[in-house]
C-alpha cells in the first residue's frame, strides 16, 4: 500500500506564538516508527512533514494526489486538530477513496468529539499507534474495511465506535528503528531548541514511553501512568546509527523522565563510554530524584552536557494543585550539584495555572533569578484535553482560547484576578532578566560563536534583540 504519514501544517508562529521564529524545528519520531514497521510489513511508506517544509493544506493534498497516496495517517496535537481537519478536507476532496486516518494525543483524549468535528476522517488510532496501524494497512490491503480494530474509533454512517483498548507493547526493542532515513535531511533540514543545542548537527531520541507521576496538567492517555523502556542495547544501537550514518553531533534525549530507571542510564552511560561515539547529549528528569554523585560524574563522561528538570513554580499552593509534590529547597540543592558536576541545568516554568496569583508570580520570579539555572523556559499553562486540571477550570478562571492557540506560549487561560497582559509582562520581563546577566551573555557568545552556522548565530541575534526590546519597553 502507498501510505502518507503526515504532519499538518503549522508554522512556527502557530507552536510558539511571538516566540515563533526562535523556536525548533523537529521531526516527529512516532511517524517515522509508524513508517517503520509499515515498511517491515512491505508497505511504501513516505513521510510528508508539511509543517517543517512550509506546506499548506492545499499543496500537501496536490502533493499526495499526484504521488497516488491510496492511505494517509495524519498526526495531531491539540494545537494542530483544525490543521488537522482541514488538511483531511482537502485530500478528501481531491481523493474520494483515499483512506484516511487519525492519530496522537488529541483524538486519543477526545475521540468521538474529534471525529464528529472532522468528518473526513475514516478512522482514528487511539493511544499507541504501530500495532494498529500495520492492522489497518493489512485490512485495507486485503479489502477489507476498518471496523472492529482494537485501540481505534470509527465512523458508522453518522455515529462514531469506539473499540476496545488495544494492550500497549510491552517490549519495544521489538520494534524497528525510527524510518530516519525516509526523512529529506534529518542533519541539516530539522535542529532542536537553541538552548538544547550544543553542537551541530543535533537531533531528537525518544529512548521510553509513558509516565508514572501526577501532573494534573498533562494528559498521559496516549502511553499510560506507567514507564516502558528501550533497553541499553537498543538506544546505544539507535545513538550509533544517528552519529555514525547520518552525522548526528548532538542528541537531545526528550523522554519525559529519562532519568527515572537509573540503573538502565548507568548502563546507558557505561556503553556509551565504551562505544567512543563522537556524541554530547542532553536528557530530561524530575527535579525531586536522588543523583549520586558517581552517577552525576557517569552522565558527565557519558556526554551528558544538559538536564532539563520540570520545576513549573516556586509557589507550594501551585505547586500542589500542579500536583508536582515538589520541594524547592532540594529541588534547588540537586540543580546546584548537577552544575558542580559540569553539566548545564535547564529549567521549565510554567505560569498562568488555576490559583496563580500575583504573589505566587512574585516567587516563581524571585526564585528565577538566584537558582541554580543555566537556562529557562517560561511557558503558559494551557488546557489540554484529558488532563485532570481540564476539568476543573471554570472554578479557577477562564479558558479564552480555541485548539488553534494550546500550544503553551499564547495565553488560553486567565486565572481569577490575573490578566492575560499580567501573564505576559510577566514572562517577558523574567525571561529578559534572567538572560540578560552578564554572565549568561557571556555563556552563550562563547558556545555560540564556535563553529555554528550563520543561520543558527543569526537566530540568536534575533533571540537577545527580541529580549532587549521586552527589556527596554518594561513590558
Ligand atoms: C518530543 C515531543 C515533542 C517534540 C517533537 C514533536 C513530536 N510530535 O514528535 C517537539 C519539541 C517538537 C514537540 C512540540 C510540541 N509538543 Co510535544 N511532546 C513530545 C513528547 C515528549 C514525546 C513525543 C514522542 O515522540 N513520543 C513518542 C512517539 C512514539 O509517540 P507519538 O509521537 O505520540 O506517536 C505515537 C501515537 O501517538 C500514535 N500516533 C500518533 N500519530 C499517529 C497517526 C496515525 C495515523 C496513527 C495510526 C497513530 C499515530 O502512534 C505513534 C506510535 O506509537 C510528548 C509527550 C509524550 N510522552 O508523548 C509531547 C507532547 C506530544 N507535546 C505536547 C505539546 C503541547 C507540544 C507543543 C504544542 C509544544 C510547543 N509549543 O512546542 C508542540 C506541538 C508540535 C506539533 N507539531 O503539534 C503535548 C500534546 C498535548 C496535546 N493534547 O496537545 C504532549 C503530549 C506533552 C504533554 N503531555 O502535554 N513535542
Ligand atoms: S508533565 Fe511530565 S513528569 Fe508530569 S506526568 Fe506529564 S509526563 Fe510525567
Amino acid at each position: 500500500v502507498k501510505v502518507a504519514l503526515i504532519n499538518p501544517p503549522l508554522s512556527p508562529e502557530q507552536r510558539y506564538g511571538e516566540f515563533g521564529p526562535l523556536g525548533n524545528r523537529l521531526y516527529n519520531t512516532g511517524l517515522l516508527w509508524l513508517a517503520a514497521v509499515a515498511r517491515e510489513k512491505g508497505h511504501d511508506p513516505r513521510i510528508i512533514d508539511a509543517a517543517a517544509w512550509d506546506w499548506d493544506a492545499h499543496r500537501t493534498a496536490a502533493e499526495l494526489a499526484d504521488w497516488g497516496a491510496e492511505f494517509c495517517g495524519i498526526t495531531a496535537t491539540t494545537v494542530a486538530i483544525d490543521s488537522a481537519g482541514e488538511l483531511a478536507a482537502k485530500i478528501r476532496a481531491r481523493m474520494p477513496d483515499a483512506k484516511i486516518v487519525l492519530g496522537g494525543a488529541h483524538v486519543t483524549a477526545l475521540p468521538e468529539d474529534t471525529l464528529l468535528d472532522h468528518l473526513a476522517f475514516d478512522a482514528a488510532a487511539i493511544g499507541e499507534g504501530e500495532q494498529t496501524f500495520v492492522e489497518m494497512l493489512d485490512r485495507y490491503a486485503t479489502g477489507r474495511d476498518l471496523k472492529g480494530i482494537k485501540g481505534t474509533a470509527y465512523r458508522d454512517s453518522d455515529r462514531i465506535r469506539i473499540n476496545p483498548a488495544r494492550p500497549l507493547i510491552e517490549d519495544l526493542d521489538r520494534l524497528p528503528f525510527p524510518a530516519w532515513d525516509l526523512l529529506d535531511g534529518l542533519a541539516e533540514n530539522y535542529w532542536p531548541t537553541l538552548q538544547c543545542v550544543l553542537r551541530m548537527p543535533s537531533s531528537i531520541l525518544i529512548t521510553s514511553r509513558g509516565c508514572s507521576a501526577s501532573c494534573t496538567f498533562c494528559d498521559r492517555a496516549l502511553f499510560g501512568k506507567r514507564e516502558r523502556y528501550h533497553g541499553a542495547r537498543y538506544v546505544i544501537e539507535m545513538m550509533r546509527t544517528l552519529s555514525l550514518d547520518y552525522g548526528i553531533r548532538d542528541l537531545a534525549i526528550h523522554d519525559e523522565n529519562f532519568l527515572a530507571d537509573i540503573d538502565r542510564v548507568r548502563e546507558i552511560c557505561k556503553e556509551l563510554i565504551a562505544a567512543k561515539l563522537d556524541l554530547s547529549w542532553s536528557c530530561q528528569g524530575r527535579a525531586d530524584i536522588e543523583l549520586d554523585d558517581a552517577t552525576l560524574d557517569l552522565l558527565k563522561r557519558a556526554g551528558c552536557w544538559q538536564i532539563l528538570f520540570g520545576i513549573e513554580s516556586a509557589d507550594k499552593e501551585v505547586l500542589r494543585r500542579l500536583g508536582k509534590g515538589l520541594d524547592i529547597v532540594q529541588a534547588s540543592k540537586l540543580l546546584a550539584r548537577v552544575r558542580a558536576a559540569g553539566i548545564r541545568t535547564k529549567g521549565f516554568f510554567m505560569i498562568g495555572a488555576p490559583g496563580e496569583t500575583e504573589a505566587s508570580l512574585q516567587r516563581t520570579e524571585a526564585y528565577l533569578h538566584n537558582a541554580p539555572l543555566s537556562d529557562i523556559q517560561i511557558t503558559i499553562y494551557t488546557p489540554f484535553p484529558g488532563a485532570p486540571l481540564t476539568a476543573t477550570l471554570d472554578k479557577f478562571g477562564t479558558v479564552t482560547q480555541g485548539y488553534d492557540k494550546r500550544n503553551l506560549f499564547d495565553v488560553s487561560f486567565v486565572p481569577k484576578g490575573l490578566s492575560e497582559q499580567t501573564l505576559r509582562s510577566f514572562q517577558r520581563r523574567a525571561m529578559a532578566r534572567f538572560y540578560l546577566r552578564p554572565s549568561v551573555i557571556s555563556d552563550y557568545a562563547s558556545r555560540f560563536t564556535r563553529g555554528f552556522p550563520l543561520k543558527t548565530i543569526g537566530r540568536i541575534a534575533l533571540g537577545a534583540a527580541r529580549l532587549l526590546a521586552w527589556r527596554i519597553g518594561k513590558t
